[in-house]
């Protein structure tokens, strides 16, 4: 397969102005007619039209209403005697497809005999012959035929203008999109399903209507989706202004879905996962998923959809600002400042542990990639956190005194991209260029193209910094210096722009006041610019060595080395005001205790008696949130630990941490009593933050009580847990019980799981958490592999279903660690049998689980050996496909 290069890009050289498409839907075939006006693109010298396909049938191809000639190259249908000059020109296509045997869910599929579309990135070649490419922007008129008593709803984008029946039980309805869309965001569904209805009034007096369509048993299931997209609404309009431009907006859920939802304009399709909830089958973190899900479609219907991406290197341009946009409403959502670091904290848990090894492994790329094989494996955290991570410091840096966050210069900048590019197809450049011209003067502005950088080179930088205090100055000269590793394909970096926000505290945990060299400013915390190799900023009016808290909220994506003694993050772990660093501390404090442990090979407790109680005062704290304690005690993953180790044996990296586990479990084991006792039984459910981080803490308690008990034998605790189990009024509550003796492998675990899949054998969604929890369980007796492939063969177990695919495999592969790392290579040859067997099914859903490997270089042996023969296995495989074969080539390079 060759690589499509960024530097490549040529605009179309036909327009494709209207696409008028009739559907007659059958699940074995469906008949597609497709009539387009095009024109030459009267830039880019006379050339053949080349419409991508895949997988069609062709029956009809008509000019003007006339015969034409054509022939296919590979896959592309190629017309080369179209009319000359630069006038319109009818083109007529027709095609059949089979939607029943599309098990890649790309194009249109059949699910629980429904229809469904899926056309991001290029699924609209699956439907018709077509320019698949997002910068051919069409208005759409689409009309549906199918069986009326199988099809009862028959739905795409834009607004419903005619309806009726037809003869044979059939009947129609005919849709026209007002806004002219890239065919991505085409979207069809037809089938029975039922509505949630909501109107609603707009700031400025229009009316929507708002629906979420589900299968009918599930409507009990909607209520928290529709809160979460009203508040969208709500929430775009007073942030941004950004109103809702459809008299209709539609959610539709599908239980089979390569990811979690797609944006087609006004017509949502959304995996089951993420709008289905009610407090009996779904937990806090489903709840919170499905309010950021949902809100991160909404916003595309500007960020993306009304602004699309010029060609798909461009994907972070959307997909980047429009993470960004959801983390900011979930912030926003949960209200209080404490609990907007919480979700901070949450966000960049997941960038560092996620993104920072992509980007340190085979399948780095920057931002803005510059090649591809297949576009579907660069949905990534990369294009994704890191896209966001890259506009929040444009938001940082447009910040001045009178707007200390940014957000105000920030909106402008927004507005000022609407302005310009409203209805286009763009680049990350012209975003970039929109915020920094809306804010001349800010350091966006000043250090533009610099900035950029972070669109252009791949890689997690190294911050060094290093203080020194004058006493007889009473100065404090701090000296900031970066670097970046070198990643596939860019071996050297230039300077990257770093904001890097900090505050100093005095040693005894006081904030003290920032007044720089030659600045009258006197501030409590400051934003450094770095955008050079390294520089030095001195602060002057301080009494005493101070201990400096840097990256505040984490201000920048980057490795922090400050080389901060264990008494000094002991102080900011005690006393810091800024919560995420506050929290990092404690984590950085876990993360070296593991880490020498690993290294050093002592015997002893892994932490230290100082670490322990300094834990202990932060979950008995009287005055920190509960949200806070449950992240601040959680420890750092076994991922995490692995990826600071230039060698890595999983199995020492999983005692080390479950030794640590058991520590504090049984030295904090009064203070876990505490804190379950204190904070379980909740009242009635609600999913809001202060709720769910109350609950969150009792289930880490309990967690760690059953953990402790399994050690002492106590039967006593895990019998509270079952019981805590079995009554639950909350799905978080029983799922958190559940665990817990799963986890700390106690018999009652057995008896808890079985009763767990009768109470909820007719839920797909709680089904999937439990094929998850057997295998993401730790493995004490190997036993974990033979499991899963036992629960292969049960009865609910489909590998054609993602979500179950990902339920138990992925559970296994990605987030079991020590399970999957055999020294006999079982869990390895297991992998390779299951992308091979995925890939013939669906090979996006594959190619995420080839990715398990990517890390497989730094392994020690006997592991590194026996992964590199598992991978070479699969390549061996001579037809796999591109999505697969780009991700193992990758991997052994
Ligand atoms: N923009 C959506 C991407 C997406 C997708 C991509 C490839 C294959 C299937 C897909 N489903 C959805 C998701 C989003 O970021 O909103
Ligand atoms: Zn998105």
């Amino acid at each position: 397969p060759t690589a499509i290069q960024r530097e490549a890009y040529a605009a179309p050289a036909f327009w494709i102005d209207t696409v008028d498409l009739t559907f007659d839907l059958d699940p074995a075939k469906t008949r597609v007619l497709n009539k387009m006006r095009l024109r030459r693109n009267p830039d880019v010298a006379a050339q053949p039209l080349r419409l991508d396909g895949e997988d069609l049938n062709l029956a009809r191809v008509l000019v003007n209403g006339g015969g034409t000639s054509f022939k296919m190259d590979g896959a592309q249908l190629v017309l080369e005697n179209l009319p000359e000059g630069h006038e319109p020109f009818d083109l007529e296509i027709f095609t059949t497809c089979n939607p029943e045997k599309n098990t890649q869910l790309m194009g249109l599929y059949v699910s629980n005999d429904s229809f469904f579309t899926q056309c991001e990135a290029e699924g609209f070649r699956r439907i018709t012959y077509f320019l698949d490419r997002p910068d051919v922007m069409a208005s759409y008129t689409v009309t549906l035929r199918a069986d009326k008593a199988k099809y009862p709803v028959l739905l795409s984008n834009g607004n419903l203008v005619e309806q009726g029946a037809l003869d044979d039980g059939r009947h129609f309805a005919k849709w026209v999109d007002p806004h002219k869309k890239p065919c991505y965001l085409f979207a069809l569904v037809a089938g029975q399903l039922v509505a949630r209805e909501q109107r609603i009034v707009s700031r400025s007096g229009t009316e929507h209507l708002l629906q979420v369509f589900v299968r009918p048993g599930d409507l009990d299931k909607t209520e928290h989706a529709m809160n979460s997209l009203m508040a969208s609404v709500a929430w775009d309009e007073a942030r941004f202004g950004l109103p809702l431009d459809l008299e209709r907006f539609m959610i539709v859920a599908t239980s089979d879905f390569n990811m979690g939802a797609m944006e087609n304009k006004g017509l949502n399709i959304f995996n089951t996962k993420f709008v289905l909830a009610n407090p009996a089958t779904a937990t806090d973190l489903d709840f919170g998923n499905i309010e950021s899900v949902v809100g991160h479609e909404y916003f595309h219907n500007w960020t993306g959809n009304r602004i699309t991406c010029r060609d798909w290197f461009q994907l972070s341009l959307k997909e980047g600002l429009t993470v960004f946009r959801d983390q900011e409403f979930s912030q926003d959502m949960a209200g209080v400042a404490s609990a907007r670091a919480v979700k901070r904290i949450e966000d960049v848990r997941v960038l560092r542990t996620v993104q920072f090894a992509e980007d340190a492994g085979p399948m780095a790329h920057p931002v803005r990639p510059d090649s591809y094989v297949e576009i579907n494996n660069f949905y990534t955290v990369t294009i994704y956190e890191k896209g966001s991570e890259v506009v929040r410091m444009m938001q940082t840096l447009v910040a001045s005194p009178a707007d200390l966050q940014g957000r105000d210069g920030f909106a402008k900048g927004m507005k000022l991209y609407f302005e310009r590019h409203d209805g286009q197809a763009v680049t990350c450049d012209d975003f970039a260029q929109a915020i920094a011209d809306a804010n001349p003067g800010s350091a966006l502005a000043q250090n533009l193209s610099t900035f950029k950088r972070w669109y252009s080179q791949a890689g997690t930088p190294r911050l060094q910094a290093h203080g020194a205090y004058n006493a007889a100055e009473r100065s404090y000269t701090l000296t900031l210096s970066q670097s970046c590793p070198a990643t596939p394909d860019q071996a050297s970096k230039k300077p990257f722009v770093i904001p890097v926000t900090l505050g100093l505290l005095s040693r005894d945990g006081q904030a003290l006041a920032l007044q720089q060299a030659g600045s009258a400013d006197v501030l409590p915390q400051q934003t450094l610019v770095l955008t050079e190799a390294s520089a030095s900023y001195t602060f002057v009016n301080i009494d005493s060595e101070p201990v400096p808290s840097l990256l505040r909220g984490f201000s920048a994506p980057v490795v922090l080395d400050d080389g901060l003694s264990t008494a000094e993050l002991l102080c900011l772990l005690a006393h810091d005001s800024d919560p995420f660093n506050q929290w990092e501390a404690g984590q950085r404090l876990m993360l070296q205790s593991a880490v020498q442990a690993l290294t050093q090979d002592s015997a002893g407790p892994v932490l230290s008696d100082e670490l322990v109680a300094a834990l202990r005062n932060v979950l008995r704290h009287p005055e920190l949130d509960a949200a806070f304690k449950d992240l601040a005690l959680t420890l750092p993953s076994e991922n995490y630990i692995a990826d600071q180790l230039s060698m890595v044996d999983p199995q020492r990296v999983h005692a080390v941490r479950e030794a640590m586990r058991l520590q504090l479990a049984t030295a904090l084991q009064a203070d876990w009593q505490w804190a379950w006792d204190a904070h379980k039984n909740n009242g009635a459910y609600s999913p809001d933050a202060l709720s769910s981080g109350r609950r969150a803490l009792a289930g880490l308690a309990m967690n760690m009580l059953c953990i402790a008990a399994v050690q002492t034998g106590d039967a006593v605790t895990p019998g509270r847990v079952y019981q805590q189990f079995k009554d639950a009024s909350n799905m978080t509550d029983r799922f958190n019980a559940l665990s817990a003796l799963v986890v700390s492998g106690h018999a009652l675990a057995h008896d808890a799981l079985a009763l767990f899949h009768k109470l909820f054998q007719h839920e797909a969604l709680v089904i999937d958490k439990w094929f998850a929890l057997q295998a993401g369980a730790p493995d004490r007796a190997g036993d974990v592999l033979p499991r899963v492939r036992q629960l292969m063969q049960h009865a609910d177990f489909s590998l054609r279903n993602p979500n179950r695919a990902r339920s138990l495999i992925f559970s296994y592969c990605s987030a079991n660690p020590a399970a999957f790392h055999r020294a006999d290579a079982a869990g390895y040859v297991y992998w390779s049998e299951q992308v091979l067997a995925l890939d013939a099914i669906n090979p996006q859903v594959a190619a995420r689980l080839a990715r398990a490997m990517d890390r497989w270089s730094r392994l020690a042996e006997p592991y590194r050996s026996a992964a590199q023969v598992a991978i070479e296995r699969v390549a061996a495989k001579a037809d796999l496909s591109n999505d697969v074969r780009e991700v193992i080539s990758r991997a052994l390079n």
